[in-house]
């Protein structure tokens, strides 16, 4: 990792049905007019109209971690501490800045989230999506927290193929995986659906061929963020690279993200 800062847009995916185990840890530990929002940090807020789920990762712990008094966010200790000197929670009239104030609401596995459903800012799927498990997230990267757009992701679209096949093995409905996948970034190289499209091409089987993922990500980052043109959205027509700080910018204003580095 190089050192300069990772800017990261901080996305805010309202609770609209918690899963039946997560329920049951959180009853009566959060008002019931509280918002709770699972907070997925992305590099790409430009393709946001392309979420169809949201990953953790199952083995990892989360806090519940009041933000202010309406607003509660879900993602690991380590992230919640960063977001605390970066001012991003208030309580008491002051920034917390010790881990007594900073303690969780509550903590839960990423496997007892499993099928709750959440509202994706930007997503054509505005009935929801779920929460689903990826192995691979990792827990010291981020908010722990990864919003699934695999139209332009070849680990999302890697991890949801996988899903859908043994939906069983996962303990999920096989349909929660199975969300309409729309073009939204469109590329000279590799068409309207890049993550698909190298995916296939380069044979990757399985979100565990890492080696394989890591290259497809590269040229799939490359390829959308300096030659991609927005097929969707209000800058649809634009350039990616125009497109993607024009996005950025209305999710923040309109409360929808926040700016979050590490
Ligand atoms: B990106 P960097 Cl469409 N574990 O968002 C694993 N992956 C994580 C993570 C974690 N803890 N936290 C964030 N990420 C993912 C969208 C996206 C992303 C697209 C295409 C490429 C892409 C939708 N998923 O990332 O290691 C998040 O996925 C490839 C660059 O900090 C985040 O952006 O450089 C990206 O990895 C952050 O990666």
């Amino acid at each position: 990792e190089g050192v300069a800062p990772q800017e990261y847009t901080a996305l805010k995916l309202k609770v609209k049905e918690w899963a039946p185990g997560a329920a049951k840890v959180l009853q009566g530990k959060i008002p019931d007019s509280a918002n709770v929002y699972f907070v997925p940090a992305t590099l790409r807020p430009e393709t946001m109209y392309g979420q169809t789920c949201c990953f953790v990762g199952p083995k990892i712990t989360y806090g519940v971690f009041k933000v202010s008094e309406s607003e509660y966010f879900v993602v690991t200790k380590r992230a919640a501490w960063n977001m605390a000197f970066q001012d991003i929670f208030f309580k008491n009239g002051k920034f917390p800045r010790n881990a007594n104030e900073l303690m969780p609401i509550v903590e839960l596995t990423g496997a007892s989230v499993v099928g709750t459903l959440v509202h994706a800012p930007l997503s054509v799927h505005t009935e929801g999506v779920r929460i689903l498990p990826m192995d691979t997230v990792s827990p010291t990267k981020g908010t722990g927290v990864v919003t699934s757009v695999p139209s332009d992701s070849p680990d999302d679209y890697a991890t949801v193929t996988d899903l859908a096949k043994k939906a069983e093995y996962y303990g999920i409905k096989k349909e929660w995986a199975e969300l309409e996948i729309v073009p939204i970034v469109e590329t000279p190289s590799y068409g309207n659906l890049t993550a698909p499209f190298l995916v296939k091409k380069m044979k990757i089987n399985s979100p565990k061929d890492t080696k394989l993922l890591a290259d497809a990500k590269e040229l799939a980052y490359k390829e959308g963020y300096y030659k991609g043109t927005m097929l969707i959205g209000d800058f649809k027509g634009e350039a990616v690279e125009a497109a993607k700080p024009k996005v950025r910018a209305q999710l923040l204003q309109n409360g929808a993200a926040f700016e979050y580095a590490e």
